[in-house]
C-alpha cells in the first residue's frame, strides 16, 4: 500500500491538506516546472489526496518540497478537487502553521517558494501568519459579460496569484449571506461559463477560474465576498488571491494607498487583514498585496492507497 503522511489545517474555515511525506520525487526543476509535472504524470495522486472518499470538494491540497534557494523554508506546491492551482493565500498561512506545528519554523519573516515566485510570510507571536504575496494587479475593469441566466453582469478582471473575475454584488439580487450559497454558486458559475465562452481571459491567456462576488461587510470588515472556486466550491476564508486582487482593483480606483488596511470578510464572516504597497512591474500599475490570518491545526494522519481499491485515486470529475 502506498502511504501518504498529511496535516490538515483550516484557514478561516477552509481547508488545507498538506502533504508532507509520500509523493514521488519531483526532480530538480524549480516549483513552476515540478508543478507541472506534478499535474501532468501525477494527477491520480492529486485526486486521492483531496477527492472523496478521503477529503472533499473544498479540500486545497499542498505538496512540502525543498526549495531550491537555501534560505528558503519550503517550496509549495497547490492543489485542489480538479486541478493544479498557481498560487494560494489560505493554503500558504496554512503551510506556515503547517511547518510551526512540526517545528520547522519559528515565529519571524520567512521565505517560501510557489510556482509564482517567491512568497515571504510572517508567523506571529500570536500564532497568525501575514503573506506577502505575488504582484497584484486590475486588467480590466467594467468588463460586461452576457450569462446564460443572469443578464448582463459587469465586473474586473484582476490578478492576485489566480485569476478573478470580480463583480460588485451590491447590483445583484441576492446577499452574500451562508443561506444563500446554492444561488450564489450557480450565479456565479454562470458568470465563468459565460467568461470562457466569450473568450474573456487573464492577461496571459490564463483561464479565469475564480469568481469573486464583492459586498457590503456584515461583521465589522470592509467588505465582504462570495469566491467562487475553480472546482465548483465556494471558498470558506476570504481568499488570499481574491483578496489580494480585490486590493489591487481598490487601489485602481484611487480607493486604496500605500498601507491603507483593508478587512475582507468571507462569506463565513472570518477576516483577513490586507494591506498593499503601491508599486509597478514592467510599467504595469499594481500592488504588492499583504494578507493576514490564522489556521488551525485540525489532524495529522497517514492516508493509504490499496491497490485494490477502486476508489484508491479518488472520485474524479
Ligand atoms: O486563499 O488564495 C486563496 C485560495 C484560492 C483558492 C482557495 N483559496
Amino acid at each position: 500500500m502506498r502511504k501518504i503522511h498529511v496535516i490538515d489545517s483550516h484557514t478561516e474555515g477552509e481547508p488545507t491538506r498538506v502533504v508532507v511525506d509520500g509523493l514521488p520525487d519531483l526532480g530538480p526543476g524549480d516549483a513552476a516546472e515540478r508543478l507541472r509535472l506534478f499535474r501532468e504524470k501525477h494527477d491520480d495522486l492529486r485526486s486521492a489526496v483531496v477527492n472523496e472518499p478521503r477529503g472533499f470538494d473544498a479540500m486545497v491540497g499542498a505538496l512540502l518540497l525543498e526549495p531550491a534557494a537555501p534560505d528558503a523554508v519550503a517550496q509549495m506546491l497547490f492543489f485542489n478537487n480538479v486541478s493544479t492551482l498557481r498560487m494560494c493565500g489560505h493554503g500558504t498561512i496554512g503551510v506556515v502553521a503547517t511547518l510551526s506545528y512540526l517545528g520547522r519554523l519559528d515565529p519571524g519573516r520567512h521565505r517560501l517558494e510557489s510556482p509564482e515566485g517567491d512568497v515571504w510570510a510572517t508567523l506571529h507571536d500570536d500564532a497568525s501568519v501575514s503573506i506577502d504575496n505575488v504582484f497584484s494587479y486590475r486588467h480590466r475593469a467594467g468588463v460586461e459579460v452576457d450569462t446564460e441566466h443572469h443578464g448582463i453582469v459587469p465586473g474586473d478582471i484582476a490578478w492576485g496569484g489566480n485569476w478573478f473575475f470580480l463583480v460588485d454584488a451590491r447590483g445583484l439580487a441576492l446577499d452574500l449571506d451562508l443561506r444563500h450559497v446554492q444561488d450564489l454558486t450557480e450565479l456565479a458559475w454562470d458568470v465563468r461559463r459565460s467568461l470562457s465562452r466569450a473568450g474573456l481571459t487573464g492577461a496571459d491567456g490564463g483561464e479565469i477560474d475564480h469568481v469573486e462576488l464583492c459586498g457590503p461587510p456584515a461583521h465589522g470588515g470592509d467588505g465582504k465576498n462570495f469566491v467562487l472556486c475553480p472546482g465548483g466550491e465556494y471558498d470558506r476564508s476570504p481568499c488570499g488571491t481574491g483578496t489580494s486582487a480585490k486590493m489591487a482593483c481598490l487601489a485602481a480606483d484611487g480607493k486604496l494607498g500605500d498601507g491603507d488596511v483593508w478587512r475582507q470578510e468571507s462569506i463565513l464572516g472570518t477576516i483577513f487583514e490586507g494591506s498593499v504597497r503601491l508599486t509597478e512591474r514592467d510599467g504595469i500599475a499594481g500592488v504588492a498585496p499583504t494578507v493576514r490570518g490564522r489556521a488551525w491545526i485540525t489532524a495529522e494522519s497517514t492516508l493509504l492507497l490499496d491497490p485494490g481499491d477502486p476508489f484508491a485515486h479518488g472520485i474524479r470529475r
